[in-house]
């Protein structure tokens, strides 16, 4: 929006904020406050273009041609979502071509979840439960951030998101009540997911650098604990309903909080895998960089035909 107040263009950005009104790519904004959505917005891209290889995993071998529809459509989705950001990202001076680099010379970094193997078909379910349930509710308040390009990306991609999250939940509600060796899949399954989905929100508040600064510029809504907390206060029912055990000693009703009490995922774990150790972290740098590679000869042939129309 354009600010015909003030001169001075800081206190235009202070009223907008404050107004809880969006700022727009040719509104001055501070040089940290561009930093911060370019860090946040990249690595938001990232975290779609490598989430589509863990489920990508399983396309060929999904058990029946319904699934393999479904799939297919959930990760064309999040290749979709990669574009929406990295378009977003774009406004505010940055190039596709160059978040791509640092995001290959792992100079940007992607969700740690990304970071785990596959390892059965009830993988793919479980993502779609908790890892698009978590995406859910970190995302939505996004959709109200104070910068207009991202805020209006997350609507829509709100919207799909929750279709993967359904399509996990009905995928591992047809499991439990399928054979003894289904039901196992997914408790299985779920035993490993559950502690890299609560790391998907970041480090504790205390330790989270950047949450007080993207929240007093309506970047973030909300804290990362906050956000954690009502993800497991969301799934807690939905764990009953599957019939499955959540891998948490210390989880239990607090009345008087009306939130559940939880234990804390390894931080150190989290620390290792977002420093580049993850299980899977080589082997997923290593396809996307193949896979751009292999994609070299479309560019060249785009940028030949733009230049050739221009
Ligand atoms: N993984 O100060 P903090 C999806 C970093 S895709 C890796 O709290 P901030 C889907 C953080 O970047 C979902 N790094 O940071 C796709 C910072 O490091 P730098 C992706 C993490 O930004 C396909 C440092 O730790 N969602 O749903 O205020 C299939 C300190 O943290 C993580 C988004 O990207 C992490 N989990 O808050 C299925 C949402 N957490 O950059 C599903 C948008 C923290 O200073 N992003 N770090 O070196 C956000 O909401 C915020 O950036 C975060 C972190 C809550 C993630």
């Amino acid at each position: 929006m354009t600010v015909t107040g003030p001169a001075d263009p800081a206190l235009g950005f202070d009223r907008l904020i404050e107004a809880e009104q969006r700022i727009e790519p040719r509104d001055w904004m501070p040089e940290g406050y561009r930093k911060t959505l370019i860090r946040q917005i990249a690595q938001h891209a990232h975290s779609e273009i490598i989430g589509m290889q863990p489920e990508g995993n399983w396309i060929t071998r999904a058990p029946s041609l319904r699934r393999k529809a479904i799939l297919l459509a959930k990760v064309q989705d999040e290749a979709g979502h990669g574009m929406y950001l990295y378009a977003a990202a774009e406004t505010l001076g940055v190039d596709r071509e160059e978040l791509t680099e640092k995001l290959i010379s792992a100079q940007q970094k992607y969700s740690s979840i990304f970071n785990y193997p596959t390892l059965t078909y009830a993988d793919v379910g479980v993502i779609g439960w908790l890892v698009d349930g978590a995406a859910i509710c970190n995302q939505v308040p996004l959709c109200r951030c104070s910068y207009g390009p991202y805020a209006r990306a997350m609507i829509r991609i709100c919207k799909e998101e929750s279709f993967h999250q359904r399509q996990g939940y009905e995928l591992l509600l047809a499991m439990v009540n399928g054979t003894d060796a289904q039901k196992a899949m997914v408790q299985e399954a779920t035993n490993r997911w559950w502690w890299p989905s609560l790391m998907m929100f970041g480090p504790p508040d205390g330790d989270s650098p950047n949450t007080q600064q993207s929240m007093a510029w309506g970047i973030k809504r909300h804290t990362n604990d906050e956000l954690r907390q009502r993800f497991v206060d969301m799934s807690v029912p939905q764990a009953e309903a599957l019939g499955v055990t959540l891998p948490d000693p210390d989880l239990r009703w607090n009345d008087e909080r009306q939130a559940h009490d939880h234990g804390e995922p390894d931080w150190s774990e989290f620390r290792a895998v977002i420093g580049g150790g993850g299980p899977a972290t080589a082997q997923r740098l290593a396809h996307r960089r193949k896979a751009h590679e292999d994609g070299a000869w479309v560019r060249e042939a785009a940028r030949a035909y733009a230049e050739k129309h221009s």
